[in-house]
Formats: C-alpha cells, sequence, structure tokens
C-alpha cells in the first residue's frame, strides 16, 4: 500500500484574511504541516508547501462593512499581519500567496470555464432573498431577524449565535436587511451548480475503498457525507466581491468562496515554480491537505469532483484533519475574541516561538477536541523544555567546557549501561519517522524529546561531577556521549523546533548534521572545539501568565456583558415626576467603612449646597480610598433614611453593568458642585 512517490506537495488550508491567525488554526493545521514538510525536506524528498490567504467570500465583505473599510483594505491588511506572523513563527512555506493574485483570478477563471464549456455544470434557476432597496441579492449572512428558536434579536440567517442553532433566512422571524434595514423579497436569480451525485461512485470508490487509512474522524465525515447521498452545490453566488463568473450574462456574478479557494492550491503552486505541472498533474506525487475538521467536506468531497470534472489533476493522497482545540476550556472565536492571536503571542512573548510550536503540537487535537491552558503551556515550557531538554544540553556543554575547555573528549570504553542507553537512542529513529509519516505529529514529538529525556537521565546516573575527581577518564566517555546526544537532538527537533535546533548547532559549532545520521553516536569528532553554551529555554514566571488570564478574564467579562439583554423599560413617568428628583454634582470628600457592616460606607460630600453625610452599601465595590475625592452625581432630596444609627441624605447614583459590577456616574469634565442634573 505504501507506495513510493517521487515528489510531495503539501497544502494548508488557507486562512481566511477576515482576522489573523489564532492557536487553533496553528496546532489544527500549519504547525502539523510544518512538521510534515521540514521532515520530508530533511530527508531529502522533492517538497513543496503552498498556501496563501483566502480573500474571497462573505465573511471578508461582513468584515469591511463593519469597520466601514473597503474589502480590499480587509483583506491587505490580514493578509500582511498573517504572513508575517507565519514567517515569525518558522511555519517554512515555500510560497504564501493570495486569492486576490491576477494568477489566480486567471487561474480559477479557466477551470471554471473548461467545466462550463465541457458541459460539466447544471444551470439552474432559484428563489434568494433580495434587498430591494440596496439592489442587492443577499447571503445568508446578511439577513437579521429573530431566532424561531430561543426569540434572540440579532441572529443570521445561517445562524443564531445565542442559541448555536443552525437556521435559514426562511425561518427568521421578522426578516431584515444588514445593507438596508428593508424586508428582502424573493427573487429569481440563476446560478450554475457541480452536480456531486455524478462523483459518488467515483468518491466512494477512491475514499471508502481505497483510503480505510485516512484518521477515522476524516474517513467517517466523508462516510457519513456519501452514506446521506450527494447533491448538486452552486459553485457561483449574487455578490460584487469575488472572482467574475467567466461566462456571458452573468454580471453580478461571482465564483463561490469555496470553488476558488482550493484552486488558490494550484495557483500558488504556478506564482512557485514553472514546473508546477508535475506537481499537480503527476501520479508520481504525493499530494497531502492539512486542514481542519469543519473543512472536510470541501476538501475530499467537492474539491476532489472539481478536479475530477476538470480531469488532468491527481487527487489527495490523504487529507490529515484536526479536531479543534480551545482554550481554557471554551470554543476559539474569532468573533468573540476568545483566542490567543499568533501576531500578540509574537510581541508578547518574544524568542519563544519555539515554546509555542512546542505546547500546540503537544496540545494538538489530533483525534479528539482539546484544551489549551497558560497553565499548561507554562508546565510544558519549565517541566519539560527547561527541566529536560534545555537543562541536559546545557549540563552537556557546560561541563565541557568546564573540563576540557570546550573540546570534545573521546570516548573510552563503554560500559553496559552506556551500550544500554545507546541501543535505546538508536531505535528511537524508526519510530519518530514512522509516527511523522502517519501524521503523529505528538507521538513523534515525544520520541524527539526522548533523547533529551535519555540523555537527562544518563547524566544524573552517571554523575559525571562527581566522578570527575576520582576517575577523569570515565568523565571523557560520558561526556562523548553526552555531547553526541546533544548533537542528535539537533537533529531530531529540528522539525518541530527549528529555532532551538539552530541554536544548539551554533553552540556545539557544527553545520547541520543530516537526517540520516540520527542515531550514530559519531556525530562530532574527539577533538571538535564546540562553541559558547547559553541558556535554550528560560522559566516562565507565574505573573507572565496570570497577565494572560486576566486578559482572557476581561474578554469573558465583555462578552458575558454584550450577551446580557438589557432590562425593559420602566412605566412612563411625566417630566414633572423627572423634576422633582434633584440631582446635584457633588465631590466625595471623606469615605470610611461602617464598622461591624460588610457593605456600608459613610460617605462625607459637598454637594455644593451643604456638606452632608450618606451611607452607601457600595464598600464590596469600592475601597475608601478610590472614592475620596470624586466627582459622582448625587439625588439630594431624597427622604433621609437611618443605617445603624447614621442618618442618610441623599443617594449616590450608579450603574451596575451585566457582571454585577457597579460603575460612578460622573461629569465628564470636573464641574463645580452644585451643579444640576437635568
Ligand atoms: N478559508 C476556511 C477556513 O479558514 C478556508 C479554508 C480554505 S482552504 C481552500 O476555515
Ligand atoms: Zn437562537
Amino acid at each position: 500500500m505504501s507506495k513510493d512517490f517521487k515528489r510531495y506537495l503539501i497544502t494548508s488550508a488557507l486562512p481566511y484574511a477576515n482576522g489573523p491567525v489564532h492557536i487553533g488554526h496553528l496546532a489544527g493545521v500549519y504547525i502539523p504541516s510544518d512538521i510534515y514538510t521540514r521532515y520530508l525536506r530533511l530527508r531529502g524528498r522533492d517538497v513543496i508547501s503552498v498556501c496563501g490567504s483566502d480573500e474571497h467570500g462573505v465573511p471578508i465583505t461582513i468584515k469591511a462593512k463593519k469597520e466601514g473599510i473597503t474589502p480590499q483594505q480587509v483583506v491587505d491588511r490580514y493578509h500582511a499581519i498573517i504572513k508575517d506572523s507565519f514567517e515569525k513563527l518558522g511555519i517554512s512555506f515555500d510560497i504564501y500567496s493570495r486569492t486576490s493574485s491576477p494568477v489566480h483570478a486567471e487561474t480559477a477563471s479557466a477551470f471554471f470555464r473548461k467545466l462550463y464549456d465541457e458541459g460539466k455544470f447544471v444551470e439552474q434557476t432559484t428563489e434568494q432573498f433580495y434587498d430591494e432597496e440596496a439592489k442587492s441579492f443577499l447571503a445568508d449572512r446578511y439577513i437579521v431577524g429573530t431566532c424561531p428558536k430561543c426569540g434572540a434579536e440579532g441572529a443570521y440567517g445561517d445562524q443564531c449565535e445565542v442559541c448555536g442553532s443552525t437556521l435559514s433566512p426562511d425561518e427568521l422571524v421578522n426578516p431584515r436587511s444588514t445593507l438596508s434595514g428593508a424586508t428582502p423579497v424573493k427573487r429569481e436569480t440563476k446560478h450554475w451548480y457541480l452536480p456531486l451525485d455524478k462523483y459518488e461512485q467515483m468518491l466512494r470508490e477512491w475514499i471508502l475503498e481505497g483510503h480505510k487509512e485516512w484518521k477515522s474522524n476524516v474517513y467517517g465525515q466523508c462516510k457519513s457525507w456519501l452514506d446521506g447521498g450527494l447533491m448538486p452545490r452552486a459553485v457561483s453566488r449574487d455578490l460584487d466581491w469575488g472572482i467574475p463568473v467567466p461566462v456571458e450574462g452573468a454580471e453580478g456574478k461571482v465564483l463561490y468562496v469555496w470553488f476558488d479557494a482550493p484552486i488558490g492550491y494550484i495557483s500558488a503552486t504556478k506564482e512557485l515554480t514553472p514546473d508546477w505541472e508535475k506537481y499537480w498533474k503527476s501520479e508520481d506525487t504525493k499530494l497531502v491537505h492539512f486542514i481542519g475538521k469543519d473543512n472536510i467536506v470541501f476538501h475530499c468531497i467537492v474539491f476532489p469532483s472539481m478536479l475530477k470534472a476538470h480531469g488532468e489533476y491527481i487527487l489527495p493522497e490523504n487529507v490529515p484533519s484536526n479536531e479543534f482545540l480551545n482554550l481554557e476550556g471554551n470554543k476559539i472565536s474569532t468573533s468573540k475574541n476568545w483566542a490567543v492571536w499568533l501576531h500578540e503571542y509574537l510581541v508578547d512573548f518574544p524568542g519563544k516561538e519555539d515554546v509555542l510550536r512546542y505546547a500546540l503540537c503537544a496540545t494538538a487535537p489530533e483525534t479528539k477536541d482539546n484544551d489549551f491552558t497558560w497553565k499548561d503551556y507554562q508546565a510544558r515550557n519549565n517541566n519539560e523544555l527547561v527541566a529536560v531538554l534545555g537543562n541536559f544540553v546545557n549540563r552537556a556543554l557546560v561541563l565541557t567546557k568546564k573540563y576540557y575547555d570546550g573540546e570534545v573528549p573521546a570516548c573510552g570504553e563503554l560500559t553496559d549501561y552506556d551500550r544500554d542507553t545507546i541501543a535505546e537512542l538508536s531505535s528511537i529513529k524508526a519510530s519518530l519517522e514512522s509516527n511523522i509519516e502517519n501524521y503523529r505529529f505528538r507521538e513523534a514529538l515525544k520520541d524527539a524529546m526522548n533523547f533529551a529525556r535519555i540523555g537527562n537521565k544518563y547524566l544524573a546516573d552517571s554523575e559525571p561531577w562527581k566522578l570527575v575527581k576520582t576517575d577523569a577518564e570515565r568523565v571523557k566517555t560520558i561526556l562523548n556521549i553526552a555531547l553526541q546526544i546533544t548533537a542528535n537532538i539537533a537533529v531530531a527537533i529540528e522539525p518541530f523546533m527549528p529555532f532551538s535546533a539552530a541554536k544548539i548547532l551554533n553552540m556545539l559549532a557544527c553545520e547541520k548534521f543530516g537526517w540520516e545520521r540520527l542515531g550514530a553516536m559519531d556525530l562530532l569528532a574527539a577533538g571538535h572545539h564546540i562553541g559558547e553554551p547559553s541558556l535554550l529555554f528560560e522559566k516562565i514566571e507565574d505573573d507572565v501568565i496570570q497577565k494572560q488570564l486576566d486578559r482572557l478574564e476581561e474578554i469573558a467579562k465583555q462578552n458575558k456583558a454584550a450577551e446580557v439583554k438589557a432590562e425593559p423599560q420602566k412605566a412612563e413617568c411625566s417630566f414633572d415626576d423627572f423634576q422633582k428628583m434633584d440631582i446635584r454634582v457633588s465631590t466625595i470628600l471623606e469615605a470610611e467603612k461602617l464598622p461591624k457592616t460588610k457593605k456600608l460606607l459613610k460617605l462625607t460630600i459637598d454637594t455644593g449646597i451643604d456638606k452632608r453625610t450618606i451611607v452607601s452599601g457600595i464598600a464590596e465595590h469600592f475601597s475608601p480610598e478610590e472614592l475620596v475625592g470624586k466627582q459622582v452625581l448625587v439625588l439630594v432630596n431624597l427622604a433621609p433614611r437611618d443605617f445603624k444609627g447614621i442618618t442618610s441624605q441623599g443617594m449616590i447614583l450608579m450603574a451596575e453593568d451585566a457582571t454585577g459590577a457597579l460603575r460612578l456616574l460622573q461629569p465628564n469634565e470636573k464641574t463645580n458642585n452644585g451643579a444640576m442634573v437635568g
């Protein structure tokens, strides 16, 4: 079954350029694909890795509308951020292109045109929602209304974000267009459909019979789609952002984003190399799509049907899709800002690119959804990278410096323990390779780390720092072995942590050893001079992690507040009713806690009319110190009330937000006390 391929073409899902990349994207797609690609390169294979920004589709136009800018401005901004942050994390695409490139427009148009000319599409006229004021057909996302399931306002035509129900625009109560507010009407429109049902048999044979080795989540999804029966799918849309449908009489219509985006893989390859056809059109190429689980149907059913319909292209050999990564127990969400953004991480954690690569690979949701927590990130750094990997490499190098002035000592006679250790090390390579080649990157990372674990144990067991006083000859052998292990680590971790691998090589004063030598114990010649040791990783302290947790807590609060519905309006009051209330700008002069109470503060207030005492139940929300000197609004003619024997003359006005926090109401600029509010 394992065919020998001459070359590899690796694709990674094209991120939508409507927001930056977050850790969910990285763990699900880009880190696995980069590990795989780097590994193949190290093995000397002919491999290219292509990716780029997905710059069409409704999410982009919505973002543009929300920010009052053009779709082009949106994609320019995020394409730059995404490309830059991928580079900084060491994601080593051979090309990171974009679907707004001219080569792509031409490639996608020609692809459509060929299918069109050969009669591979069916044309169908259906009724779609239309905004008569804005003179525009409406994508589902452009229609909002009341959710028929939970009654929430502002549900979208495809989904209610409050209760999570999947909806169709027909189901919305009181549907409105977000373009003009008008009630949408139905209007006829013509589109081109790819009859997926015609490819069902081909897909069944190819996937269900031919690719039983695919990951069970991917295989299972394909099977359930195929068992459910496939239907023709529209490949065009009424939209003004995208690649125009290259057919006469198709004004105002563009290619559906899921038609053009996967063709982006082909366009990117074209831009990369004039030899692109040998990657796409030869059965000797192993095509692998790295994607997230929400993209499975497009990469396993729709795109392969397109490729088959076209006729000149190969199909993917595998589509290793991951499940989802959650963040601190909750689903990552771009719209809710519940994410760790790569470009922000790079600023907050300079020099810690490999730590993120490591932590995300180690927690990658390979077989089921998984959770990223900052505590786990910290523990992985401190207990694994610092305590095991960094510690071992540092000891080996520092001791070599100290005992031999940086010269690699010769290996003497081996003990049984040495031989066992070496045997253990040499068995790792095969496991590491098989794990990577079978997309088990978490296991592969454990294999790579095993070099450091074994090395660490070897030094701890053999204690050269003690032995140096009694058996100096033996210490030479121990350190020779420790240095050989260090050199092996530089090879083994390179696909996962390329920056650290380079750092180790630099400290060893060596060029790359080559993957084929992994496991060998003669990577460093006796007499070779190593360079200066420095720390590979540093401990991450609690306060750094706390800062990230605080940020998330703040976001959670804001999200909660945004979700909460305001209390219904109270019964009407007359202007005279309102006029009865005498509200004045006042300054808090003194504040103290009322003894033996939890909630009460005794405040002395300058109302401009007089100085008076107010007792307020806010001690759990404000400390006396933070109140003194603040200007506030006070209802001064409220009937006096006694609290614990103190008469309170008035009430300070406050707002309680959705989280239960109290906010003082203050004039927006300093105002004289006694100024009337009304
Ligand atoms: N832009 C969807 C996503 O990010 C998408 C992938 C396209 S791959 C051709 O989920
Ligand atoms: Zn709902």
